[in-house]
């Protein structure tokens, strides 16, 4: 009896395990991918939303993913890449923080044989071939479509002279650069428009404080605009415009760009006139690269998210969250 129960535990140990196995030669199975991603640091809202939405994607897809803060600094991005590389991850992404400097790092990567992914901002080099593809905004088009609003703001008060004051991101990364080129490109045939200073908030909320109560006390009610690269910038810079006793959205024409939650609050209530949307949300097209190049396809060499802008123009009401 017992030598009968004994067989029969045999036979369904050696079943499960055949199903099992069977189970397991039959299973999909999908390429297990390790992305090693540099981000770049956690000055803003923009920020702080990308590298959460890159986490939810990775998750979402089943990347393994290696995510790195550089708190602001290229060398700790530099660092993380090279331990990427050491780590021989599939695919190596970064949010360059400026454009310059990543030749030697880059070309160690393509000696390895590891692609590299720029996400949000660019990188400025002679060499050919270092990156694969650029998952980020059109940044120009975003100065472009604020100045529009401004020329179209101008047009609506019938003023006859801008006097326009400039806070611009970090100096020297992609998007103070050609936010910058785009507006200026856009107002120059406007005799109406007329730089006063530009100055340089790195994208912090601190800075953009500084910036303004700087430009308050140099041209105080000679300023008709504040266009301000970013959101954070923006609501450093309006209670210091409360502050010298002017009304910001009235006394002065404030355009920012981002689109987060906290600028879209202050549009609605009047003290900012128009936000340029540049979404955060790039970790969906990143997961799909990620894959396309694991699975040896080719990939586009842009690929820039739709975006547009909101302002005092339009019923805002009904706006869904933005989700940072
Ligand atoms: C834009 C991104 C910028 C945001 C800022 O894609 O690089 O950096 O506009 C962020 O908020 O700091």
């Amino acid at each position: 009896m017992v030598k009968r129960l004994i067989a029969c535990a045999v036979c369904v140990v050696l079943a499960l395990t055949a199903v099992s196995c069977t189970k397991k030669a039959d299973e999909p199975t999908e390429p297990k991918v390790l992305l090693g991603f540099s981000q770049l640091g956690s000055e803003s809202a923009w920020r702080i939303g990308n590298t959460k939405d890159i986490e939810e994607q990775a998750d979402r897809y089943g990347v393994s993913l290696m995510l790195e803060n550089a708190n602001q600094k290229q060398e700790n991005q530099i660092d993380a890449i090279r331990r990427f590389i050491a780590y021989k991850v599939d695919v190596i992404a970064f949010s360059p923080i400026v454009e310059e400097g990543w030749d030697n790092v880059l070309l160690e990567a393509k000696s390895a044989g590891i692609p590299v992914i720029l996400v949000d901002r660019d990188i400025s080099t002679q060499k050919v071939d270092l990156t694969t593809c650029l998952i980020g905004a059109d940044f120009y088009k975003e100065g472009v479509m604020a100045a529009e609003y401004l020329i179209r703001k101008a047009d609506a008060l019938g003023l006859e002279q801008v006097n326009i004051v400039e806070i611009t991101g970090t100096e020297n990364s992609t998007p103070m650069r050609q936010r910058q080129a785009g507006f200026y490109d856009t107002i120059a045939s406007d005799g109406r428009m007329n730089i006063l200073e530009s100055i340089d908030g790195d994208f912090l909320k601190s800075r953009g404080a500084e910036c303004m109560r700087y430009l308050l006390k140099t041209y105080s009610d000679t300023i008709d605009v504040v266009f301000s690269h970013n959101d954070e910038m923006t609501l450093g810079a309006l209670p210091e415009i409360e502050k010298a006793g002017f009304v910001p959205g009235k006394d002065m024409i404030i355009i920012s760009i981002d689109g987060g939650q906290e600028a879209i609050d202050v549009l609605k209530e009047g003290r900012i006139n128009c936000v340029v949307e540049c979404t955060p949300k790039l970790g969906k097209a990143l997961m799909e690269t990620v894959f396309s190049l694991k699975a040896g396809e080719s990939v586009d060499a842009v690929i820039h998210p739709e975006e547009q802008v909101f302002s005092d123009e339009q019923d805002l009401t009904t706006l869904a969250p933005r989700g940072y």
